[in-house]
């Protein structure tokens, strides 16, 4: 049972973190660095771990999702959610208005106008000042429990700021930012998936996905408009005052409301935002007018599920027709093929659309686009235009069929279309332009070659200047051209240097994980090299040897056999070779149970000053030893780095030997003493 001081430090250390978070997450204003935020956040995860009776629901640590759920729960509102009536124009606005006016006796009232949010309405409940139930707005009636899911999202407070309301619901609209949106739609394109149509679609998945973690791993948003029974507290008299409560609970209100005391002032905010919408970093569909005094929406009530005393007035639907001139195709970064429309140039509100995404190959076959076809072409909201379809009607039997090139537009070489995949690819990872730069960040990064110095913005100036074309020109790199560069200083230049001739004796997994092949990650590259003592070997591996070992499958051995085809990249390790780059094991492949640390099982944990967990785990396996991640009485050796948490004591109570790093670091120079230093149990 945990002490009083622990128990103290749970409790301040969640006061802090949900301070920070919403300092963060809510205002947008920070006041200590990430560094510092995950410090404290390590400390309560820890002594959560240690002491697991502490755990509340309203620890921050609940953020990053809990299991999956099988399906959702149903939820009945304690009040409907209700939705809204529309008006399009100016004329339909000003006979809401009378209308309104004329059931309130002509009487004067304010309005509050709120940028209406596309996404999905949820429902929050609050007992005692903790978050207890989200859901979905379903029907109005009935929706479905998203608590979980809901909780992933960083501004929504677990705990409410001020005095704690014995029950407090409160109602907002969940979104998925524009640029979530695309960053989703990219890690899409590369995996070769399909990619998604528009943020409120994608949002309201995100939210309805039944593992939380899913929904934690992507960035969604809230902004919150309404609140019920909030008890005897000073009621708010009106919706202006709500949203300002509402941010004093520590909820996220959008800034951008404004209080309109006249329906001029509502035609303005509506003009300005009708313009400027796509300028605002998540979608937005129009704006929520809303008579502003509650004694006035009570009178007025509601109809059907629409109250009379609020309307959406509608931005413009985006739409357009235009001519297909023809389909061009955009090299991925991973070297996808992604078709996409250049179209005879066409406004859509206000813009002028020129291109327009069309996904992959499947996607013009199913909507059967044919270039030169007219084209009904819609904007979303903010993301690039789609082309909906055809208009069969005006075919001339001219268009013509679309298929993908046989090589790729950006080097030539010949694209393939892998087994089970949507996207089309070009193979040519390693000199391919469209992929060089991402290859060269990957190739230089820490867990590759690890050219500390080279930084993102130093391969990008490289590639600019034409100094470096395939990862094997850096090591042709000369002192003098780099001082060419701007704000290239001698000392950075030697750095750089030293450590691009450093890197010539990496490790060979590193090597090969450096050379970027498509699904060999730092762990299939450990596989390949137990099997292989050099890329040489590699690349005369048929796909029968490579799927013949253990954790390598189908997919990723035809990525390895397709790689070593391609001309461009057999070019590159050549130059690699002549430049003295080390692409070959030392020691010669021994039958695995004659190294000396095989059938030993080690768990390494905490952080190592020396080496990444990753690596001591790849030399432990290069021993012929076994790294896995939890303490039994079969462990061997705990190596424990600092703050090495809960497997320290785990290992001090089953008898496991532990080591520090120095110990560990000794063990590895001379690998048979371990055999020596273990218990007699063990050994
Ligand atoms: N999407 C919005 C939004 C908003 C409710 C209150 C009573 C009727 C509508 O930004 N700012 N304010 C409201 O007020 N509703 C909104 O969205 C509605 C909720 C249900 C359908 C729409 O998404």
């Amino acid at each position: 049972m945990p002490d009083d001081s622990v128990i103290r430090r749970v409790a301040e250390l969640r006061e802090q973190l949900n301070y920070h978070n919403h300092r963060y997450y809510v205002l947008d204003h920070p006041v200590i660095s990430d560094y510092e935020y995950d410090r404290l956040f390590q400390e309560l995860k820890e002594l959560e771990d240690q002491y697991p009776e502490l755990v509340a629901p309203d620890s921050p640590t609940h953020r990053v999702g809990g299991d999956p759920a099988e399906g959702f729960v149903q939820v009945e509102h304690r009040h409907t959610m209700l939705s809204l009536g529309n008006v399009f124009n100016d004329e339909s606005l000003e006979a809401w208005h009378r209308r309104v006016k004329n059931l309130l006796d002509d009487a004067e009232f304010s309005m509050t106008c709120e940028l209406k949010i596309d996404g999905l309405a949820v429902s929050l409940v609050y007992v005692d000042g903790v978050f207890v139930q989200g859901a979905t707005r379903g029907n109005g009636t009935v929706g479905e429990n998203v608590t979980d899911n809901l909780r992933t999202i960083r501004s929504i407070p677990l705990m409410l700021q001020g005095q704690p309301l014995p029950y407090l619901e409160v109602r907002g609209e969940v979104y998925m930012p524009v640029e979530e949106f695309r960053r989703l739609n990219r890690e899409q394109e590369e995996r070769g998936g399909q990619t998604y149509a528009n943020p409120r679609n994608t949002g309201a998945g995100t939210i309805r996905q039944l593992d939380p973690k899913v929904t934690a791993s992507r960035n969604m948003q809230i902004w919150v408009y309404s609140l019920n029974d909030a008890g005897n507290s000073p009621y708010p008299s009106g919706q202006w005052e709500t949203l300002e409560w509402l941010q004093s609970l520590g909820f996220r209100v959008n800034p951008l409301n404004r209080l309109c005391n006249t329906l001029d002032e509502v035609k303005d905010y509506y003009r300005e935002w009708v313009g400027k919408r796509h300028d605002l970093p998540y979608e937005v569909d129009g704006v929520v007018v809303k008579v502003n005094p509650f004694n006035f929406q009570n009178s007025l009530g509601v109809v059907g599920r629409e109250p009379r005393w609020a309307t959406a007035y509608k931005f413009p639907a985006e739409r357009a027709v235009t001519r297909l001139k023809e389909i061009g195709i955009n090299v991925g970064r991973t070297g996808s093929l992604n078709p996409y429309a250049i179209l005879e140039p066409v406004i859509v509100s206000g813009a002028t659309v020129q291109h327009a995404s069309l996904h992959n190959e499947e996607d013009i076959r199913r909507k059967d686009i044919r270039v030169g076809d007219w084209v009904t072409v819609e904007r979303a909201g903010e993301v690039i235009p789609q082309v909906v379809g055809p208009i069969r009607e005006r075919r001339t039997g001219e268009e013509v069929d679309f298929s993908m090139p046989e090589a790729c537009p950006e080097c030539g070489t010949g694209v393939v279309k892998p087994e089970g995949e949507a996207m089309h690819r070009c193979p040519n990872s390693s000199s391919c332009p469209a992929q060089f730069f991402e290859l060269l960040k990957h190739f230089v990064s820490r867990g590759a070659m690890d050219m500390d110095g080279l930084g993102e913005q130093w391969c990008r100036i490289l590639i600019d200047k034409g100094f470096v074309n395939t990862v094997a020109d850096l090591y042709y790199l000369e002192k003098g051209s780099l001082l060419e560069l701007d704000r290239m200083g001698d000392r950075l230049a030697t750095k750089i240097l030293d450590n691009i001739e450093a890197s010539k004796t990496r490790p060979l997994p590193r090597i090969l994980f450096a050379l970027g092949i498509t699904h060999v990650g730092a762990e299939v590259a450990e596989l390949l090299t137990q099997r292989f003592a050099s890329v040489d070997q590699m690349a005369q591996a048929a796909d029968e040897d490579l799927i013949g070992i253990d954790g390598i499958g189908p997919k990723i051995a035809e990525s390895i056999y397709d790689y070593f085809q391609v001309e461009g990249n057999l070019a590159v390790i050549e130059k690699l070779r002549e430049a003295g780059v080390k692409l070959h094991h030392d020691i010669q492949i021994v039958d695995p149970t004659d190294l000396p640390w095989h059938g030993l099982t080690f768990v390494v944990t905490g952080t190592l000053s020396t080496m990444t967990r990753r690596e001591a785990e790849s030399r432990i396996k290069a021993l012929g030893g076994s790294a896995t991640s939890s303490v039994t009485r079969k462990t061997a050796y705990l190596v424990a780095g600092n703050s090495p948490g809960s497997k320290l004591d785990t290992a001090n109570r089953v008898g496991t030997t532990v080591l520090d790093e120095e110990a560990f670091t000794s063990l590895l120079e001379s690998p048979l003493e371990a055999l020596q230093a273990l218990p007699e149990a063990q050994a």
